[in-house]
């Protein structure tokens, strides 16, 4: 096992919950600190009350811990964004420079998330390339562009040694999304294992790339755990497994679920996956660090009715 000490921001989340329990297979319990602006359900290892715009507590925090990684994945996503952009620059840039200081000045290696947010309506949408047009059309996607840049100043000027990923939309049954574009994907599985008819906030045809939350993890600690000469990319990688439409995840679940039925009630929500790229080009990350998706749109689909049939105990 090794003597790093690992601090989650915003352990709480949809990601966060997971990969900090994945963190402490790998780094042993109590040498992972998840921290977050609420406390959490389930007492599962060393937690503190953290928001990441208090730059004080932040440093207390990794002081008290000796922290020597850093995974900074407290953001407001792109639907919640809309409804408060100040908030949401707030958190996700501000939040951000206050981990580039604290990895700055304690020599931490960093991970910060981004998006396919990153891309807007003038990238190409089929196969989007590592390095493209980057006109997002969210503050979510403004803010998480801007913050790539940092993170490659703060690479390129001071050496901090800080990874970064594009995520796509990240399904799992694990934990549940709050505020983004991409949270239909997860939704409608919970609507399908209860047989309950689910109302989708897209339209049918919306394709945007998805992965499935084992290979978001897996990809999270590869990334991290890579020797630092292998990292070609210092804003941030591409990352992809999987693209479907909301048609096409239907039919994927009607094979194990015959009667579920979908409407579809499109809102604000449409407009900003339109901008979205449809397919990633992720050749860098396969390059530099190997990455590999395990799971495709039926693999998935049967993983996560498996799992949701035990947590809503359906036989
Ligand atoms: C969202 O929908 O906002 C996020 C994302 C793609 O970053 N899931």
């Amino acid at each position: 096992m090794k003597k790093d000490n690992i601090l989650v921001i915003g352990a709480n989340g949809q990601l966060g919950s997971v990969l900090t329990r994945a963190l402490r297979d790998q780094f042993g319990r109590n040498n992972v600190l998840a921290t977050d602006i609420r406390m959490p359900l389930e007492d599962e290892g060393p937690f503190e009350l953290l928001d990441v715009v208090d730059r004080r507590q932040l440093e207390r925090l990794a002081r008290k811990y000796r922290i020597t990684q850093i995974y900074h994945l407290a953001a407001i996503l792109s639907a919640k964004g809309e409804q408060n952009p100040k908030l949401a620059w707030d958190v996700n840039i501000n939040g951000l420079f206050n981990a580039l200081e604290l990895a700055r000045e304690e020599k931490l290696r960093l991970f910060f998330p981004s998006t396919i947010a990153v891309f807007g309506s003038h990238t190409p949408r089929k196969n989007t390339p590592q390095e493209t047009i980057i006109h997002p059309e969210t503050v979510y996607g403004i803010s998480k562009a801007a913050g790539e840049n940092w993170c490659q100043y703060y690479h390129l000027k001071f050496g901090v040694d800080v990874r970064s990923l594009r995520y796509p939309g990240v399904i799992g049954y694990q934990s549940m999304p709050g505020g983004g574009t991409t949270d239909y994907a997860v939704e409608i599985f919970h609507y399908a294992v209860r047989g309950e008819p689910y109302n989708c906030f897209l339209k049918p045809e919306t394709r945007l790339p998805m992965i499935y939350m084992d290979d978001a993890i897996r990809a999270t600690l590869e990334l991290m755990n890579a020797p630092a000469r292998q990292i070609t990319v210092r804003t941030s990688y591409n990352l992809a497994a999987m693209s479907f439409t909301p048609a096409e995840l239907t039919e994927a679940i009607r094979k194990h679920v015959p009667d579920f039925e979908v409407g579809y009630e499109p809102d604000f929500r449409q407009n900003i996956a339109e901008s979205w790229s449809e397919s990633i080009d992720d050749t860098a990350a396969r390059r530099d660090w190997n990455w590999r998706p395990a799971y495709d749109l039926e693999g998935m689909t049967e993983d996560m009715i498996v799992h949701l049939k035990e947590q809503y105990l359906v036989v």
